[in-house]
């Protein structure tokens, strides 16, 4: 068609365009000290051909009524849109050129922009990298999700605490989002059920709802790498239905008249902070079932718009995969949908969203396992509770009872309602009885996914539960994030490494070349002199880029042990302190971390490290030789910084604990060597990179269990071991807050009198170990060149581009839009 004779834009054309909106979009015709509305013109002439594309798109997903994925997902953690479409529509240089002839560099462009934050972590980023795949595949997908006014809180420290401030990502606009009026949807909520008898004897629900809120959708373009194909996640905002109530307005109630539209538009109002804790909150259980029932009324449109009244190919056209149980409600929405507004049998409904759902765990934490008052959800839903007791009540007659007859006990664990004091739905094993596939994060989590955390299911259902091992875009996280890593991949590789990420394979066989390994090792330390400089301008801290940059950034969890980190740290000072000669490399640790807001003692740690390295960064005792940076407001852009200057990766959670973690690839990828235990994707790293290119320590998963059933005594392990001891007591103390004793102890206390829920002292010992062989390995240039050599070349398996090929093969079964 016609992209197949476009010619590419050239710096020129381009230019002409970010003139024009400059002039005419924006009418800023004095744009020299503004690089705010330079910003926004080059996107809106980049949204120039992205809608062109966008409109391809769509013209060949209904030409070859393709089938789609719809990716339900409570969170998007998207970072900047603009570095990202530049290099996936092949115009970075032209609007490199573009701009630096309007008298601006372009990277200083990108810096007015704001992220895109609508997630917490891991799970939200991963969404986001799926969705650069699935375009870059050429796959028809649409994510969709929820348009927060709100995104993830901004960090920042006063005295060394945590404040958050909100997030205001859409103040004044985003240019990358699109509302589309058009596909309004209204969703109803609390009131009650009639049953209707009917004249051929059976029983007609209907639900009488007490509320109708607005769902207007935002459309956001996801831009392919060199693909022909731009996709669109849809975010749901709530508004208000009737829009203003004038008869109250004019009686002179203002207040009320606005209050029923202040409460439709609290359900998007701000994303929820807790990653991987389930709050429990109504507010959130009305989140959920907002943009669950938005999405499948959408979806059940776009199926209409090809087939009519015709379902016989839904489940052809349609499959959903459910980011975690956030949108479990979505097989309610849908089972009561196809009854209750098409007529369906209980039976034909039924089976219809067995061949629709599927779902992705990305937790074994028991407290990230999403349970909903069954009380709650009678209030806000009680159409949708009754199928679900209609649904557990088949599904413990029929799938639990022929396996296990009378077995009451089995009948009681794997039944959908717990009961209890507070009935509770369990809205993961809604999601495993509906969906036809469920699958782990890697390998090692999917593995214990079956074996501990749903082996009855597994059993149950043979064959249904499954792995597919996350991946990260190389896209952002190495193309975009570090060009000059980039470009020197350029010159070894011949095929296009961010389309084919195994290519990079062949950068194995410069490992051992000098001159490979000089050019290798100069760029990550001209990233680090970037970052250094970023460090200073971020915290004040002067730090070497001679120095190893030692990285840990991820949310702040206890499972996650930066505290573990911490400890060892306070292991180096002690050492320090002891003997000023004491042989170590010069190091600085960098952390960044949010807490959520309610997380009392993931901010004790932040307060703790950042007091340690007010001390630790001022005492000219050591020589310079540790250093200790919390970098601020932790989010994708500040990672897109840290990342390409990283030396040294910290994966150290507690085995079986991490499902997968994605940080490690992305750290991995940029050359950054893993320490870490043998958790999540670690395994899969180790296996890729071999035994020698990464520092594995601690306690495995099957001993984490012993030590578990022999009973865990975390006082053994501080009378053991002197250094732990000494530095433990430094913090029980008012050993770095003199005056002030007891000042850090809440990390102590949760070690020791707490029980030490993550066994961060069992693996102290080895830990410590392990970072003085790194040290070592460190010391030979040569040898540490390689190994972060291989450590980029050996990560061909961790593309997204690959996770979403194994969705596709072994569950989507998509076929690539030609
Ligand atoms: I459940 N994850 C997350 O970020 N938030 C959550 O609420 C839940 C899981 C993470 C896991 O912790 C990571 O190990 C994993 O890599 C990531 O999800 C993506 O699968």
């Amino acid at each position: 068609m016609a992209t197949a004779t476009k010619k590419p834009l050239t710096a020129a054309q381009f230019k002409t365009k970010v003139l024009h909106h400059l002039n005419f979009t924006s009418s800023e015709v004095d744009f020299q000290d503004n690089p705010t509305a330079v910003l926004r013109a080059v996107c809106l002439a980049v949204n120039e051909v992205v809608y062109e594309k966008l409109k391809e798109t769509n013209a060949a997903h209904t030409d070859q009524k393709s089938r789609s994925v719809n990716y339900l997902s409570l969170e998007y953690l998207m970072g900047r849109m603009l570095s990202n479409n530049l290099h996936n529509l092949n115009l970075f240089e032209v609007a490199n050129k573009a701009v630096a002839d309007l008298g601006f560099e372009l990277e200083d462009i990108f810096e007015e922009g704001h992220d895109l934050a609508l997630g917490n972590g891991g799970l939200g980023r991963l969404a986001a990298c799926f969705l650069d795949s699935l375009a870059t595949l050429d796959y028809n997908a649409v994510g969709y999700g929820i348009h927060y006014e709100h995104g993830l809180f901004e960090q920042q420290f006063h005295q060394g605490r945590q404040i958050e401030t909100p997030d205001e990502w859409r103040e004044y606009g985003n240019p990358w989002e699109v509302c589309r009026p058009e596909a309004v949807q209204e969703i109803p909520l609390f009131g009650s059920v009639e049953t209707q008898a009917q004249v051929d004897g059976s029983v007609k629900k209907i639900w009488h709802p007490g509320q109708i809120i607005k769902g207007v959708p935002w459309d956001v373009p996801i831009v392919g790498y060199n693909s022909k194909t731009v996709n669109v996640l849809r975010l749901w905002e709530s508004r208000a239905c009737s829009h203003f109530d004038w008869d109250q307005f004019n009686a002179g109630s203002y207040q009320d008249a606005h209050s029923a539209q202040n409460q439709a538009e609290t359900i998007s109002k701000v994303l929820y902070p807790n990653d991987e804790t389930e709050a429990g909150k109504e507010l959130r259980f009305i989140q959920q079932y907002f943009f669950c029932a938005c999405s499948i009324k959408d979806i059940i449109k776009r199926y209409q718009k090809q087939y009519a009244d015709d379902w016989s190919e839904f489940a052809n056209q349609v499959v959903i995969q459910l980011n975690d149980t956030h949108p479990t409600i979505a097989i309610l929405e849908l089972m009561r949908t196809l009854m209750d507004d098409y007529d369906f049998s209980w039976d034909n409904a039924w089976a219809m969203c067995r061949k629709v759902f599927a779902y992705t765990n990305h937790t074994l934490l028991p407290e990230a396992l999403e349970k909903w008052a069954v009380s709650m959800f009678e209030r806000v839903l009680p159409r949708h509770l009754e199928i679900l007791y209609t649904i557990n009540e088949q599904f413990l007659n029929n799938d639990v009872a022929r396996m296990w007859p009378g077995d009451v006990q089995m009948r009681a664990q794997l039944s959908i309602i717990e009961e209890g004091q507070q009935k509770m739905v369990r809205m993961a094993h809604l999601c495993v009885v509906t969906s036809f596939k469920v699958n782990g994060v890697a390998q090692i989590h999917s593995d214990l996914v079956q074996s501990d955390l749903f082996p009855e299911f597994n059993a149950l259902y043979p064959g249904k539960l499954t792995n597919v091992t996350n991946g990260v875009t190389p896209r952002r996280w190495l193309k975009a994030c570090n060009p000059k890593l980039s470009k020197l991949l350029d010159t070894v590789v011949k095929t296009d490494w961010a389309k084919d990420l195994s290519s990079l394979d062949a950068v194995s066989e410069y490992a051992d070349d000098a001159k490979f390994q000089k050019k290798f090792m100069d760029i990550k330390h001209e990233n680090k002199v970037k970052l250094a400089g970023e460090i200073k301008s971020l915290t004040g801290v002067d730090v070497s880029a001679d120095a190893i940059f030692d990285v840990q950034i991820k949310r702040l969890h206890e499972y996650k042990r930066q505290h573990l980190n911490f400890l060892h740290i306070l292991g180096l000072y002690h050492r320090l302190l002891e003997n000023p000669d004491y042989d170590m490399q010069p190091r600085v640790f960098i952390f960044g971390a949010k807490a959520a807001p309610g997380y009392y003692l993931a901010k004790e740690i932040i307060y703790a490290i950042n007091k340690v390295a007010e001390r630790i960064n001022n005492d000219d005792r050591i020589q310079g030789k540790l250093k200790i940076v919390f970098m601020p407001n932790y989010r994708v852009t500040l990672a897109e910084k840290i990342i390409p200057a990283a030396d040294v990766s910290e994966q150290i959670s507690t085995a079986g604990k991490e499902a997968s973690g994605t940080g490690n690839m992305k750290l991995a990828l940029n050359g950054a060597v893993t320490i870490g235990t043998l958790d999540g994707a670690n395994v899969e790293i180790a296996e890729e990179v071999g035994d020698d290119n990464i520092f594995i320590f601690g306690n495995t998963v099957d001993q984490i269990k012993v030590m578990q059933v022999e009973g865990y005594n975390p006082w053994d392990f501080y009378h053991a071991d002197q250094e732990l001891k000494a530095v433990i007591d430094w913090l029980r103390g008012d050993f770095f807050t003199p005056g002030k004793p007891g000042e850090l102890s809440a990390i102590a206390h949760s070690l020791l009198e707490g029980g030490d829920p993550y066994r961060v002292l069992a693996d102290y010992a080895d830990y410590a170990k392990a970072q003085q062989a790194l040290d070592e390995a460190y010391k030979d240039s040569k040898r540490w060149a390689r190994m972060a050599i291989l450590n980029t070349a050996k990560m061909g398996k961790f593309t997204s581009d690959r996770s979403i090929q194994d969705y596709v093969n072994n569950i989507w079964k998509l076929t690539p839009i030609k």
